[in-house]
């Protein structure tokens, strides 16, 4: 840590406050380039205290930058990992209204729910499709609080990973039964295909982002436990959505997922 608490709970009220008022604001590392990650996931913690403490319920996990696509769009190449709350969950089909954001982009996820509870170190594949219960065809809405959607890796950890909105839908399926890797998605917006991919994508097979979190979580002294929904990141790049637009993403054998930006 370089930061004291003090500047940890300012620096979290600072990028709380660019989200709920859909105001950007200039990176943080800008005003501390000597910040470390373990000060970025303490303001993570603290933005995630304050909504906690304001009564919103905690709603999952999600893991960002675990696909190569995603890593080469945003010029890092480190997973990271954020959280959900109950707010930012739409069902499928439902609008997202685009005025309470600042330049929201949307990506397909496979979602994890787990049965058991899951901890690192050492947490391997094996153990997350044990412990997992079903996985959900979804989509993560990011928007990053920083101008322009630039930034480096401590400052979007601090910014909870761009999370904003997400959609689960489609129908759950049985991981041990489904070939994750090989798993289709295609993203439409507005009729159109604009983006392809498959759950290979991330990280050889989603199944290891979920394990990833769990060794983060671990070396925390945290673990991920039962019930926990994770979103395991973007199966493709992130895609720009304006006023208007109807996003679907299908995945293979799973359903499909809609929003609409209204
Ligand atoms: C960071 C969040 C990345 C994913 O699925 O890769 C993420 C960002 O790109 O703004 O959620
Ligand atoms: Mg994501």
């Amino acid at each position: 840590m370089t930061l004291d608490d003090k500047t940890v709970e300012q620096l979290a009220a600072h990028l709380e406050q660019a989200e709920l008022n859909a105001q950007d604001v200039v990176k943080i590392t800008d005003a501390h380039p000597d910040m470390d990650f373990e000060d970025a996931y303490a303001i993570q913690y603290a933005i995630r205290k304050a909504k906690t403490g304001r009564g919103q319920k905690f709603a999952g996990l999600k893991m960002g930058l675990t696909s190569r696509a995603k890593m080469t769009q945003m010029g890092v190449d480190t997973p990271i990992f954020g959280f959900l709350m109950d707010y930012m969950a739409r069902g499928d089909g439902e609008e997202i209204r685009i005025d309470e954001l600042i330049h929201p982009k949307i990506e397909p996820e496979i979602a994890f729910v787990t049965k058991a509870d899951l901890r690192g170190p050492g947490c391997h594949i094996g153990d997350v499709l044990v412990a997992t219960d079903f996985v959900l065809p979804s989509m993560e809405v990011i928007d990053s609080r920083y101008r322009d959607f630039k930034f480096d890796l401590k400052s979007v950890i601090a910014d909870n990973t761009s999370s904003s909105r997400f959609v689960a839908g489609g129908h759950a399926g049985d991981a041990r039964a489904l070939d994750l890797r090989t798993l289709g998605v295609v993203l439409e917006k507005n009729g159109e295909v604009v983006a392809t991919g498959a759950g290979a994508a991330v990280l050889g097979h989603p199944a290891n982002s979920v394990a990833m979190l769990a060794n983060m979580l671990g070396a925390r002294g945290e673990h991920i436990p039962a019930g926990t929904y994770i979103m395991t990141g973007a199966v493709t790049e992130a895609v720009a959505v304006a006023k208007g637009d109807c996003v679907t993403a299908r995945f293979q054998g799973l359903g499909s997922v809609s929003v609409r930006f209204v």
